[in-house]
Order: structure tokens, then sequence, then C-alpha cells
């Protein structure tokens, strides 16, 4: 295994360019032409693809940083023996990335303009790239188009570039559309304009070029006929070209991929660029309801737009730090996980929660001395364990509580699985007991403690959340008296418990001190309804105050 130096390969006239954008870190594996960083200059912005296919073993730049041909932007790893030596690292011209020209303005053939003083504007030469797709247009039939301004933008998969006009005039023709590919030579527009300023245009090199645009055109440099070359950017930095968002051609891509309007996003990278944080920050926005989108507040019903399509009312946007000190700290990425999962299943399953009392006062006693007896064996029985082998017992009795909603079917689970929900740092994590009908309370103890520490620490693996057919949340060790947990989808039904605590109970003579568990169970009326759930609870309720009921 060859380690190979990624160099920055001829990037036209530019001496120094900055780095803006790291698109790979060390240990990851590249492919040959994959783009390594992304550079701008004050008028273009383009992607360095690697030479070479392997492992990234180093990192030799880093945002900020001023880079020009030859600067080694990494060290990788090459595969296989096809590894080039270091000198040769540069891309070969067939990968070569877009030099930082901008193209000639979109020449028309020799024989325009034609007599009636009608213009047609062609692409000029972009190099060796052929079927790029139109991203833009920037005019509309009836416009006075202006000798280099902009028509459309084409992109290719590591450059975007503007196509501007060759002749003044007023556009009478559009001959391309957003998603049409085109080629060079291919007809773009017809003008109707001045034979003086149309001959002008053809002879005057672009001003706005960043390198020497006519070498596009006439004699074109290795790089610039091997990239889309040339590739003017899109939106110069800095400034928003008319009016569109400044942004890499892979952020461009990837934001087209998911849909998202570029210019509804806030760019937060230097001089306010639109980065793939910005694009995935805005998608989490608009699908947690925080934000919307131009097109969903279009669509929501007057008087209230907002709310993830449910005509909710926008949400308060608050300055906080208008009414005192604020601090900000991003949320952790597991309580934005189940953040997400909790606000789908509360919004989309109709629940309902019932509320009873279990007297525990035989079992807690049981409890109690089991552990006296099992001190030396070092597993601790909670009332939690009980309470799964209760669950166990209720959900064979009552089989749409252990069961799945598949569109109009639902799904019985002839196993057994119950999730518990454990608090961590990292936020609420929900590990899985399987097989719970085929394993005793001390076995079940061992593996919750267990669990709960694998969760504590991070350590949970993924097969060790899924599968779950119920779950119960315990909130007994902390307080409380009843709560409204949240079903953890596709599951129908969860219990909360809370503290057990001494009270009165009327015993038809006298009143008499029972210990007793408050129970909370939520459940999912299209699958369950409310007398269903009273007698799971109601028989819940039973086993809890004679255990033994568990063996019937
Ligand atoms: N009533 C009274 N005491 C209870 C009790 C109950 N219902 N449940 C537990 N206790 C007691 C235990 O016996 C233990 O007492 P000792 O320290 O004297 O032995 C103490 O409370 C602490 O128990 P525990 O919390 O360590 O153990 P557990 O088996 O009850 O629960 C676990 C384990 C992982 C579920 C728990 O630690 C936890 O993380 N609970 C939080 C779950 C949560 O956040 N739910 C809300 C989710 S939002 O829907």
């Amino acid at each position: 295994m060859a380690l190979v130096e990624v160099q920055v390969p001829d990037i036209g006239d530019f001496d120094e360019v900055a780095v803006i954008e790291l698109l790979v870190k060390v240990g990851d594996t590249v492919k040959a032409e994959q783009s390594l960083i992304t550079v701008e200059s004050d008028k273009a912005s383009m992607e360095i693809p690697s030479s070479t296919a392997g492992v990234v073993k180093e990192l030799r730049v880093k945002l900020g940083d001023k880079v020009k041909q030859g600067s080694v932007v990494l060290v990788v790893e090459a595969a296989g023996a096809a590894a080039a030596p270091a000198a040769v690292a540069l891309a070969p011209a067939g990968v070569a990335p877009a030099a930082l020209a901008a193209p000639a303005p979109a020449v028309a053939p020799a024989a325009a303009p034609a007599a009636s003083g009608l213009i047609d504007i062609h692409v000029p030469d972009i190099g060796d790239f052929k079927d790029v797709a139109v991203i833009e247009v920037f005019v509309k039939p009836g416009d006075t188009i202006k000798v280099e301004q902009s028509l459309i933008t084409v992109e290719s998969d590591k450059a975007s570039m503007e196509i501007p006009s060759s002749h003044a005039g007023v556009l009478k023709e559009l001959k391309v559309k957003v998603g049409d590919k085109v080629n060079i030579g291919d007809l773009l527009a017809i003008l109707e304009g001045s034979v003086a300023v149309a001959a002008a245009a053809v002879a005057a090199p672009v001003a706005a070029s960043v390198a020497a645009a006519p070498a596009a055109v006439s004699a074109p440099t290795a790089v610039a006929l091997a990239a889309i070359a040339v590739a003017a950017p899109a939106h110069a930095p800095g400034a928003s070209t008319q009016g569109l968002p400044h942004a890499s051609p892979s952020v461009r891509k990837f934001a087209r991929e998911l849909g998202v309007p570029l210019e509804e996003v806030k760019g937060q990278g230097p001089k306010g660029r639109i980065t793939q944080d910005d694009v995935q920050a805005f998608t989490k926005a608009v699908m947690s309801g925080a934000t919307q989108t131009k097109a969903q507040a279009a669509k929501a019903p007057a008087g209230g737009g907002d709310g993830a399509g449910l005509g909710l009312i926008p949400w308060p946007k608050v300055d906080f730090a208008k009414f005192g000190p604020i601090e900000r700290k991003e949320m952790g990425r597991i309580k934005k996980i189940s953040g997400a999962n909790l606000l789908r299943n509360a919004v989309m399953i109709p629940a309902v929660t019932n509320h009873d009392d279990a007297d525990i006062t035989d079992l807690e006693a049981f409890r109690v001395s089991t552990n006296k007896e099992n001190e030396k064996s070092g597993v601790k029985v909670t009332m939690l364990a009980f309470l799964i082998k209760a669950c166990v017992a209720a959900l064979k009795k009552y089989p749409e509580f252990n069961s799945s909603l598949d569109g109009d079917a639902l799904v019985y689970k002839n196993y057994w699985h119950i999730g518990f929900a454990a608090d961590t740092p990292n936020g609420l994590m929900v590990p899985v007991i399987r097989d719970c009908d085929k394993k005793g309370v001390l076995q079940i103890s061992q593996e919750m403690s267990e669990l709960a520490k694998k969760a504590r620490d991070g350590k949970l693996g993924p097969a060790e959340m899924t599968g779950a057919t119920f779950t119960i949340s315990s909130l007994g060790g902390i307080g409380g008296k009843y709560f409204t947990p949240i079903i953890n989808a596709p599951e129908v039904a969860i219990l909360g418990v809370c503290k057990s605590t001494m009270e009165p109970v009327w015993d038809g003579k006298a009143f008499q001190p029972r210990l007793m568990l408050p129970l909370s169970l939520t459940w999912d009326h299209r699958v369950i309804d409310g007398a269903a759930a009273a007698r799971f609870n109601a028989f819940l309720g039973q086993i809890l105050s004679d255990f033994r009921r568990v063996l019937l």
C-alpha cells in the first residue's frame, strides 16, 4: 500500500484560493474522482477531486487555508497497486477539476446575426463535457438582455457555471428549460438585437471572466477542457447572483435531491455561503415543524400556516435574550432522535391513558425477602422485574396489546419482548429484554441491570433496542403519582409506573394500610378500546396483588 500525496491540480490562472469546505476526513475511503475539498476565489467555487482511490491518512489543509496548484491536500493510502506516486498524483486530464474561469459568452455562429435582426445564442465551448443539466433559467421572453448577462446555469456533478449572452437585445424565444441537457453549440435563445452590439460582444472577452475566458473557447488548456471546465460560479461568493443563493455545486445537488429550496436556506458559512450542514439543519427544522418552506406556507389553510401541515398556528418565535440572559446549547444526538420519534408518535397515535392502582403489599414483602435471600448473588430484584412478568401474563390474555398496526391489518406477535425506558445522561433510551415469557424474575432483573448500565454508558447496540412488543416506563425509583407515557410505535400500548405509597384502603370493615402502585396505561384507540384497557389494568392489578396468578 503506497502513500500518495494528492495535490491541487492546475486550477487556471489563480495564484491562491481559499479552502471553504472539507468533504472528507481522516479514515474515510475515497474513490478516484471523489471531491475532497471545495475551494473558492472571489468569483468562483470548485471542488478538487482525488486522483487516487484509497483511505485518507492525513489531511494537510484546513478550512480557511489558501492553496494553489501543487499544494498537498491530503495523503491517501492508495488501494491496490494502481497507486500513483506522489509526484504524479495530480489528477489526470480526465478527472481534472474545473478551472476557475468563466465561459466565454454564448457565441453566435459566424452567420449570426440574421438579416431580420434575430440573433441565435448558442452554448459556447464548455470543455469536454456532454449533456450538462440546465439547473436555472434567469431570463424570460420579453426581457431586455445585456451583453454578458447570465442566461442560464448549467451544472455537472463537480461544478456549476453560468452561460452569459454574447449579444444584447430583447429575448424573443427561450429554447431550454430547467432539467434540459445541453451541449456545445445547442441553441439557447433567440434575441432581437442590433448587429453593431452583437459584433462588439463577440470580439470582447468577458469582463467577468476569472481566468482567460477566451482560452476556454479558442485554445483551452488541458485543464480547462478537462472538466465542465471553466466553471464560473453559479453564484459569486459574497453576493448572490441575481438573488440566487451562494452554495457549492455539491451542496446545490444535495439540496435538489432533498427537495430543499436553497433560496430559503440561511447560509452560515463564510460570506453567507450555504453549507451541507445548513441544508441538513433546514431539513430537520421543516421535518420537526419548527419551520416550513414557502410552498408549505402557501398550502396552509387561510388564517394559519405551519404545524407540519396540520394547519396549526406557527411555532412562537421569541427573542429570549430580550427578557434576560440566555445560553443556547445544541441538543445531543439521542435527544434529537428520540424527540423526532416522540413527536411522530404523539401526533399520529390517537392515544388514551387509563390510570389505576395495584395493591403490591404482599409482592413488595416477597421482593424484599427475595433480595435478602439473594444478597450474595449480587442480583437485586426491583418491582420493575415483577411488572415485566405480570405484563407478559396480561399481554397473553389480551393479545391485541402485543400487536402492531400494518395498514388495515393487525399483526399479533407470538413473542413477548419487553422494552423499558432508561434514563441516561444522554437522554431517554429503551433497551429490550427478549423472550420475557421464558425467563424468571431473577434473570430478567439481571438482564435489566446489565442493559440499563450499557444504556447509561452509551454502549447499547441497535439489536438491544429493537423488537419490543410492549414497553414499560417506570418512574418508581424517582417519584410522582401518574403520568401519560407516549406509545413507542409500532407498539400499541405502554405502561407507566410511579412510586408506590402506603395508603388507607377500605376492606369492607375498616381501612387497612396497603402499599399501592400507581399504573398509567396508554393505548392506541385504533386498536384497543377503553373497556379492554380497563380490563387489562384490572387483570394486571390482580396479578400484582397475588403474583401466584402468573402461573395460571
Ligand atoms: N415504587 C417505589 N419504589 C420503587 C419503585 C416503585 N414503583 N420502583 C423502583 N423503586 C425503588 C427501587 O426498589 C430502588 O430502591 P432501593 O434503592 O431502596 O433498592 C430505587 O427505587 C431505585 O430503583 P431503580 O430506578 O434503580 O431501578 P428500577 O428497576 O426501578 O428501574 C430503570 C430501572 C433503568 C428503569 C430506572 O433506573 C430508570 O432509568 N427509570 C427512568 C425511566 C424514565 O425516565 N421514564 C420516563 C420516560 S418518559 O415516558
